[in-house]
């Protein structure tokens, strides 16, 4: 039988308000049937979106939803994932909004190890404000705040998820929607913080400026800066300058989950026992 998308799509909200070629659309196909293949109900799910094009992601989804403020998905999320622990929860945050204005929150929600995923659709620049420098452009591009090309050194969104603690971390390359699609189950599927880097293309706003004028032309520069991990392990450090690794990059089944530790205490507290220091100790 085919796959019912729209049993999962808020169908008043369409069509979308996305580009035409824009990757966020692989990105929401990849996400629904990822969600589908873990067996949850909607209403199991919570999606929690920020600010920028793909903030949009949370409009159009039909789970539990919360389009919030720039920058604030992982605040929020963390709140929803302590007050309901049985609900999946997952935050959706452009390049900006993840690296940029919540970049704080982002790495102590890695550092916690919430039980959450965070997927950070990395299309290397601020798309839906047209044009400014994220902190994942690529030097030497052109944005509308850099005229005469960006010489902010380029920051990797993976590899500081790994630095601050995230049990889970994995890139993907839209043009590869099959994968990304396993590494959504495989992120879910993981206990404890799951973060998923979507490298995507914005051909209005950064190929526009950087001589990639269709989807195309932007999505085959992504192809051409990716190399699935174990290609990419073989190559000298210098031949690895510029490239992003793609795969699974780093995952911890054995990290302490913060909900769970969370749970203890609070069950600890039950009944208005004072806790001690070696009671604490003894209860994580
Ligand atoms: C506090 C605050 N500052 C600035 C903005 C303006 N703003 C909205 S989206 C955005 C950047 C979007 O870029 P990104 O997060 O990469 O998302 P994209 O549009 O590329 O998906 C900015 C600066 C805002 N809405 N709120
Ligand atoms: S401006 Fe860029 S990111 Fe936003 S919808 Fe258009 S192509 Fe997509
Ligand atoms: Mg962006």
């Amino acid at each position: 039988m085919a796959f019912n998308y729209n049993q999962y799509l808020r169908m008043e909200k369409m069509p979308t308000l996305w580009c035409w070629g824009c990757g966020d659309g692989v990105i929401l196909k990849a996400f629904i049937r990822a969600v589908e293949k873990m067996g949850w109900t909607q209403d199991e799910v919570c999606v929690v979106s920020g600010i920028g094009c793909s903030g949009r992601f949370s409009s159009y989804v039909d789970f539990n939803t919360i389009h919030t403020t720039h920058g604030r998905t992982v605040a929020y999320a963390t709140g929803v994932k302590l007050a309901n622990p049985d609900k999946h929860v997952i935050c959706v945050a452009g390049d900006g909004d993840a690296l940029a204005i919540g970049g704080n929150h982002t790495i102590h929600g890695c550092r916690r190890n919430i039980d959450m995923t965070m997927i950070v659709i990395n299309n290397f620049i601020y798309g839906l404000t047209n044009s400014q420098t994220s902190p994942t452009t690529p030097q030497g591009m052109w944005t509308v705040t850099q005229k005469a090309g960006n010489i902010d050194p380029t920051f990797d969104a993976s590899a500081l998820a790994i630095a601050a603690g995230a049990s889970f971390v994995a890139r993907e390359n839209i043009t590869a929607p099959k994968k990304l699609e396993k590494v959504f189950v495989k992120a879910f599927e993981h206990k404890g913080f799951s973060f998923v880097e979507a490298l995507s293309n914005c051909h209005i706003n950064l190929g526009r400026k950087n001589k990639m004028v269709s989807a195309m032309d932007n999505l085959n520069w992504i192809d051409n800066i990716t190399m699935p991990k174990a290609k990419y392990d073989k190559l000298t450090e210098e031949e690895q300058l510029n490239l992003l690794p793609t795969g699974i990059l780093h995952q911890n089944e054995n990290a302490d989950e913060y909900c769970e530790l969370y749970g203890r205490i609070q069950a600890a507290h039950q009944g208005g026992a004072k806790i001690t220091q070696d009671d604490f100790e003894k209860k994580i």
